[in-house]
């Protein structure tokens, strides 16, 4: 039989559960420092890959360097353990990039790719090149490849339900259905890299962000139970009109990384959801 003590702490702890703000369910990565000081771990670097930040990107120049040694020309590789995430319902992965690469170097996985996995053979493994995108989720289903338009960044994005996966690119969805086994699970990560192959390549990454997904109209983009104004960068970003690939302004459909920002449901970020956004992060007015 519990003390009255233990009683207490329980009622405590119950308490503290609908009263204390919950740790932030969102990790991202905006790139205005390198990738370690930002939290990955560096795995690998092949054949002195030319790294740099700018203005909030980071770029990966990776060249044919003829005396290398190992089969893969330029590497840069980082990875970040997914365990904080395991079971959570409902999960996305968003990354922004672009890149100069070969299509031929997309069997190699070059020239950009990101993965995420685990030993039960979940794979989520999306490779980018200039014009050709590869999704591979598993030896069983077919390779899904998508042509896409060259010199423009785009946002790609992973949702994992108990029950469904979906693919975005930008605001289209592109293939959805069954996930292979829940995910993240136990022993859960992700790895991104640059890599040149027959050719060099340039990349660039904007963002890489993941976590649980947002409730949607709640502007709370890491769900951390309320709203406020350090959710207001996202916010800001699903508004703006001044980015390629991302399609703020009214009536225009701001994609699902954007859902969270759409206070009235109707696709769009405009400034009808601004004022409600305002209000979520000023509270209710007396
Ligand atoms: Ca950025
Ligand atoms: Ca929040
Ligand atoms: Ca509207
Ligand atoms: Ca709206």
């Amino acid at each position: 039989m519990r003390s009255n003590r233990t009683q207490f702490g329980v009622a405590c702890l119950l308490l503290g559960t609908t009263t204390a703000p919950v740790p932030a369910q969102v990790f991202s990565s905006e790139f205005f420092s390198d990738p370690v000081s930002e939290g990955w771990e560096l795995d690998q670097q092949y054949c002195d890959p030319i790294t740099w930040n700018s203005q909030g990107w980071y770029y990966q120049q990776l060249n044919i360097i003829p005396y290398c040694p190992g089969p893969d020309g330029g590497e840069d590789v980082y990875r970040r353990s997914l365990e904080p995430f395991n079971g959570a319902p409902r999960f996305f992965l968003e990354f922004r990039l672009q890149t100069n690469g070969d299509r031929s170097g997309i069997p190699y996985g070059a020239p950009a790719g990101l993965a995420l996995g685990n030993n039960a053979g979940v794979l989520y493994h999306i490779t980018v090149a200039q014009d050709l995108i590869q999704l591979f989720r598993a030896p069983s289903l077919s390779v899904m490849l998508v042509d896409i338009a060259p010199d423009i960044p785009r946002t790609y994005r992973i949702e994992l339900y108990r029950d469904r996966y979906a693919f975005y690119i930008d605001a289209s969805l592109i293939d959805e259905g069954v996930p292979e086994g829940p995910f993240p699970a136990y022993q859960s990560e992700i790895v991104w890299l640059g890599r040149s192959w027959e050719f060099p390549c340039e990349n660039a990454w904007d963002y890489i962000r993941y976590g649980v997904i947002p409730a949607d109209g709640s502007g709370d983009y890491d769900s951390d139970g309320v709203a406020s104004l350090s959710n207001f960068y996202f916010f800001h970003e699903c508004l703006s009109n001044q980015r390629l690939g991302i399609n703020g302004s009214p009536d225009n459909n701001a994609g699902p990384g954007c859902r969270f920002a759409d206070f009235d449901f109707d696709a769009d970020i405009d400034l009808l959801d601004f004022a409600e956004f305002q209000n979520a992060v000023n509270g209710p007015r007396p």
